[in-house]
């Protein structure tokens, strides 16, 4: 990190920002990203930035995932302009000094700069009822926001990022070579997702073949992807928009039910931790029906449940494909942090199976 960090700091100076930096923090929220806080002061005022080294391993076309960000933050920032607290409700992308969206460092690397969003908190497991019924309403928002912005214009960043079938196929080649000898030890694991394979694959095939309407979607909205207000609990803000692609609705209520109903971290490693708190999920699924209701189709309402279950289902087979290939596309903090993650998806798909009568 320290070496990023240097780098950090170079790269900076390329950005359209006035004064003098004065600190840089790094932010190891996100699993993906390189993420650094900069705090600037100019003319007696302080301002803070954020700054990304742009994850090349994940995003192949980084140039690609800059357009669709400026478009969709346009597109957004029109519509929150008369709210109160306008800024913050919509991430602003910083030019280079050249006045590009990103600054391309000598070592092929893509970084990028936004404002940074003040005095709001950033959850990775819920902290009130209240909270979460908000969270679903802010991405029932972001989704109507987007409903009129026409998905032709943005490039597929990851082609094929939900595709069950294919996420399947990544297992079963990072199985092929198991180049850590790691297959042995997760059998258990394997047996119960190759069990529900088939179940899994119904969202996308859906989507796929048109049954679900194709609507412009986020395609991550973990909750810490989401910006609170620290006095009101009000979620004003969606972040992490590299993922924004044309999708179905049930993408994005999934992940917000895997992050938001479980009664624990993602990576948790007392299991007895981790369950699926059908409280919370009414509370979610309320606040973002509030918004989402007048939009929905009848398929797409009645797969709000399920989708729960398939992108938990989803995170769990990736987290143990790159678990078995050798940890190469998650940040991670120690050796079996990928099983872990992995583990807490299934135990949470098990106590979601074991109430799913009473939610
Ligand atoms: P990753 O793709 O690695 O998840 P994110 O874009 O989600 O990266 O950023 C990582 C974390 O940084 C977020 O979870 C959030 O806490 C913080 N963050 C990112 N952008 C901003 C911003 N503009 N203002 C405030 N915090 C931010
Ligand atoms: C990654 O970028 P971040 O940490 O918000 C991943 C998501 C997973 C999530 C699991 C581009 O999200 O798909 O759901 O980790 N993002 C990408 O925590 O792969
Ligand atoms: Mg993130």
């Amino acid at each position: 990190m320290n070496e990023n960090y240097n780098k950090a700091l170079s790269v900076i100076s390329h950005f359209d920002i006035q004064g003098e930096c004065t600190a840089i923090k790094v932010n190891t929220q996100g699993h993906i990203n390189t993420t650094f806080v900069s705090s600037f002061s100019h003319e007696g005022k302080t301002r803070k930035y954020t700054h990304q080294m742009i994850n090349k391993n994940v995003f192949k076309h980084p140039d690609e995932v800059m357009s669709n960000i400026v478009k969709v933050t346009t597109h957004i920032q029109q519509k929150v302009k008369d709210l109160p607290d306008a800024e913050k409700r919509c991430l602003h992308v910083i030019p280079t000094k050249d006045g590009k969206s990103y600054f391309l460092d000598e070592n092929g690397e893509y970084w990028r700069t936004y404002g940074f969003i003040d005095d709001v908190n950033s959850f990775d497991s819920f902290s009130s009822l209240e909270s979460v019924r908000n969270l679903g309403k802010a991405i029932g928002i972001f989704q109507k926001q987007l409903s009129d912005f026409d998905g032709a214009e943005l490039y597929d960043t990851i082609p094929h990022f939900h595709d069950m079938g294919m996420r399947y196929g990544q297992l079963e080649a990072a199985l092929e070579k198991d180049p850590l000898g790691r297959a042995e030890s997760v059998k258990k694991e394997l047996d119960f997702l190759f069990a529900n394979r088939e179940r899994g694959e119904r969202i996308w095939n859906d989507f796929a073949s048109g049954v679900l309407p194709n609507r412009v979607t986020h395609n991550d909205t973990k909750m810490n992807n989401v910006l609170f207000d620290k006095d009101t609990d009000e979620a004003l803000c969606v972040i992490d928009l590299d993922t924004i692609m044309p999708g179905t609705i049930l993408f994005d209520t999934g992940d917000m039910i895997r992050t938001a109903c479980n009664t624990g971290l993602e990576d948790e490693k007392d299991l007895s931790k981790i369950g699926f708190d059908t409280s919370v999920y009414e509370a979610l699924i309320g606040g973002y029906l509030s918004e989402a209701e007048e939009f929905l189709t009848e398929q797409e309402r009645n797969g709000i449940k399920e989708s729960g279950r398939v992108i938990t289902q989803i995170m769990a087979v990736r987290f143990l494909t790159d678990y078995i290939a050798g940890d190469v596309y998650y940040h991670i903090d120690y050796p079996e942090h990928n099983i872990v993650r992995c583990r807490t998806q299934l135990k949470l798909i098990e106590s979601m199976d074991e109430q799913w009568d009473r939610f």
